[in-house]
């Protein structure tokens, strides 16, 4: 018997756990662990466990597909080149959108942001990092002047006191909840604040359950109640950061007494009390956030507090401290590393900045130049422009994301891609964003590639090839690759392998400038920044000074401000929206995985029992949800696991998608939309309607 084992890295969450896949006969049969990972120790969760279940499904995609009459029909690959350059060389650049992907490798993401910058010459490009992270981004780049989680996933182990605010670490980062288990056995106090007591909650020190929205006030009033105690790092403070004056002029408000925050988040005094003062006395403290935080019209202000509570107690730049934004996607740190954002090349290098912008287009070497050096459209504001100003985007380019699933106000969503004139996507399952395409590319999948993907912790760590893609399908670089020849710029996308692509994106990147294959194969790989080849790597951000030109870390004062959409006579509930263990986003892999969708085979709504009782609702009943944007019909999950007054779905599941529910209101720096919070009224499905 021909088995072999192919060690690689998780397809599924930021975490980066390593596995072997076990390959017999050339075909991908299972998953075995891999102990000499230092992120996962040989451990996995579900996902990573069956991620080997999709990989053969009979539904993967084999052949490019283009629509005519109204239906897919199996095309070439060269008439799929033809049409798509034809049709790409008809529109205007900034006609022209891509969505690059969260999904795929760091040489991919690179290769669809040249394709986008130097083929098309749009300055329209961005990916899921929108819906996720960007909060993340821009807030810990104006606190600390880097965006990324600050320490790495094993020093949350060593910290004395852990405070998970708006992330379900157990349930969507398993691997890094192991390491909460840790530091907790070690003695650490732990804090989680969620209107949901979630199996994270469960294993808490100190629940907090409260109202979604009310982050800042309570950040706030524990902020508060730490200087009035005197527990603030005055050392930290004085030689490190500046403003904190303005920081303690709105923060010891009567606004943000813990008497009012209680009154806003719902929270008892004496459970805000002990926070604060674990919180700050601890010897090191750690904040371990995620979507909780960023999915809000105010989610910069959200991240720009929890650094604000971190400087005040002064718990960065070292051990067991940080700030921990859990990124979500296995490669969206890398996604957004490698420019795949309307507003940096690689390195969050400026795409205003004028030295940027010559040295992209002096190290490319486009004859006729590429996009112009001025900011392009986020997704959401590609929706908006699609459904308000028809005409002005003609052409989408996505791919792996499944907006049609993924993206808030559903309705919004479908009216703004039926106003493209021409949509390609590219992904390894037909999805129902896939469907509304002209032309549909098969992409082979994290087991049949080699490349890099870069976790949470900032680590850059190594796919391996372990099977050939189904029929025709290809890796999406090459793609790229092929589609720029058909369109005269062959000599840009020279590239035979992953690896040479990632010796360009080294050699244009300060923070990757060190990092080659070699280096990066082994089980501990590299964290950047690692600028030199003789860097080790950087575990731990803003030891002595922070990323800011000067060193010097930003308190920003914040005021509380409720979710744009609050309850109401009409719509009396709070909708939350988020995942499950058991399922990944859209549902496009995990769904096709026999294991995981046992397990959670569709969606449902969680409510408080006293609400069920009150609506006359029974556990498992099917109910109708609905919002000002939509209505669903979904199985309700009546449950004391949930606050009153606040309702929940998993966004995961088509045939009840949450989504159809949720607002498409923006944070105005970061463009996220509220995922996380908007008004629902919810009713018993009546006989004969
Ligand atoms: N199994 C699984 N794991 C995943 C994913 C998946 O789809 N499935 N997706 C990955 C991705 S891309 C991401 S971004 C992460 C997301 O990981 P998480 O952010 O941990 O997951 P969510 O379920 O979106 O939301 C986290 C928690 O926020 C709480 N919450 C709701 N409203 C508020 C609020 O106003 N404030 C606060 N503080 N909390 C609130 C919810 O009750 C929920 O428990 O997970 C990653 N891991
Ligand atoms: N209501 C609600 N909505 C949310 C959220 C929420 O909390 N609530 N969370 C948001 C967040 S944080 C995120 S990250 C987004 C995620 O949103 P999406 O990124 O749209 O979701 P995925 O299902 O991960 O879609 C990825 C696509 O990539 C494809 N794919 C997988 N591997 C490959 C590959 O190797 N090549 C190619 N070409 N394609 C591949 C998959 O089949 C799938 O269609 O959802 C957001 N939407
Ligand atoms: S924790 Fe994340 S990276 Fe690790 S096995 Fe689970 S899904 Fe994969
Ligand atoms: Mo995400």
């Amino acid at each position: 018997m021909d088995i072999n084992y192919v060690q690689t890295t998780c397809p599924y969450c930021g975490t980066g756990c390593s596995f072997n896949l076990v390959v017999k006969d050339k075909k991908v049969i299972g998953v075995a662990p891999y102990h000499r990972s230092p992120v996962n120790e040989g451990k996995l969760c579900p996902k990573g466990n069956y991620a080997h279940e999709f990989i053969n499904s009979p539904d993967r995609l084999t052949t490019p597909l283009i629509k005519k009459n109204g239906k897919f029909e199996p095309a070439t690959w060269d008439e799929a080149y033809d049409l798509i350059a034809k049709k790409f060389k008809s529109y205007k650049p900034d006609e022209m959108a891509c969505l690059a992907s969260a999904r795929v490798s760091n040489e991919e993401n690179y290769a669809m942001m040249k394709f986008a910058r130097g083929v098309l010459k749009t300055r329209h490009i961005d990916h899921c990092a929108r819906l996720c992270h960007a909060s993340t981004v821009a807030g810990l780049a104006a606190s600390f002047g880097s965006g990324a989680m600050t320490n790495s996933i094993g020093d949350i182990a060593q910290s004395k006191c852990v405070f998970v605010l708006g992330s379900n670490t157990f349930e969507q980062h398993p691997l890094i909840g192991r390491r909460i288990v840790q530091a907790h056995e070690n003695g650490a106090k732990l804090i989680v604040a969620d209107p949901r007591f979630t199996p994270t909650a469960k294993q808490a020190d100190l629940y907090m359950a409260f109202v979604s929205g009310s982050d800042v006030a309570i950040l706030n009033g524990m902020m508060q109640e730490i200087i009035r105690n005197g527990w603030e790092d005055k050392e930290f403070i004085k030689t490190r950061t500046k403003d904190y004056e303005k920081l303690k002029e709105v923060v010891m408000k009567d606004a943000y007494s813990l008497e009012n925050v209680s009154k806003i988040s719902k929270i008892p005094v004496a459970q805000l009390k002990t926070a604060a003062e674990w919180f700050a006395k601890a010897e090191s403290a750690c904040i371990c956030y995620s979507m909780g935080i960023t999915q809000h019209t105010v989610g910069v202000d959200n991240v720009k507090s929890t650094a604000n509570i971190q400087m005040l107690t002064g718990n960065l730049g070292k051990a067991g401290g940080g700030v921990n934004a859990l990124r979500g996607q296995n490669n969206v740190q890398g996604a957004c590393d490698m420019g795949a954002l309307p507003v940096v090349f690689t390195g969050y290098q400026k795409v205003i900045d004028e030295a940027a912008h010559k040295k992209f287009s002096d190290a490319w070497g486009f004859p006729d130049g590429i996009c112009e050096a001025k900011n392009g459209y986020e997704v959401t504001t590609m929706m908006d422009v699609l459904a308000d100003k028809p005409g002005e985007l003609k052409a989408m380019y996505i791919m792996g994301e499944n907006p049609m699933i993924s993206d808030p106000d559903l309705h919004h969503v479908e009216k703004a891609l039926k106003t493209l004139d021409f949509l390609v996507v590219q992904d390894i399952f037909m999805t129902e964003t896939a469907e509304l395409a002209d032309v549909v590319l098969p992409a082979a999948c994290y087991a049949e590639r080699d490349g890099t993907q870069t976790s949470t912790e900032r680590r850059v760590q190594m796919w391996r090839v372990a099977q050939a893609p189904p029929g025709e399908a290809k890796v999406d670089w090459q793609i790229f690759c092929e589609l720029a020849a058909k369109m005269g710029y062959a000599k840009q996308f020279p590239w035979k392998s992953a690896e040479d692509i990632f010796t360009e994106i080294a050699k244009v990147t300060p923070s990757y400038g060190g990092m080659n294959y070699a280096r990066l194969n082994r089980p501990e790989a590299l964290h950047w920044p690692c600028p030199t080849v003789e860097h080790p790597g950087s575990p731990i951000l803003h030891i002595g000074r922070f990323s800011h030109p000067d060193g010097i870390g930003v308190f920003t004062p914040i005021e509380w401000k409720p979710p744009a959409e609050v309850p109401d006579a009409e719509y009396p509930y709070v909708l939350t929206t988020g995942r499950c263990l058991w399922h990944w986003h859209t549902g496009t892999m995990t769904r096709r995985s026999d294991s995981l969708e046992r397990e959670e085979p569709t969606g449902w709504i969680e409510m408080n029992p006293e609400d069920a009782k009150a609506l006359d609702i029974k556990d498992h009943e099917m109910v109708r949800a609905m919002t000002r944007r939509g209505q669903v019909n979904v199985p309700a999950r009546v449950t004391k696991d949930i606050m009153k007054g606040v309702m929940f779905m998993p966004f995961h599941f088509k045939e009840c998608a949450a989504n159809v529910l949720t607002n498409n209101a923006l944070d105005p720096v970061a463009k996220i939309p509220e995922f996380k919070a908007c008004s629902v009224k919810v009713e018993k499905i009546k006989e004969g309607k």
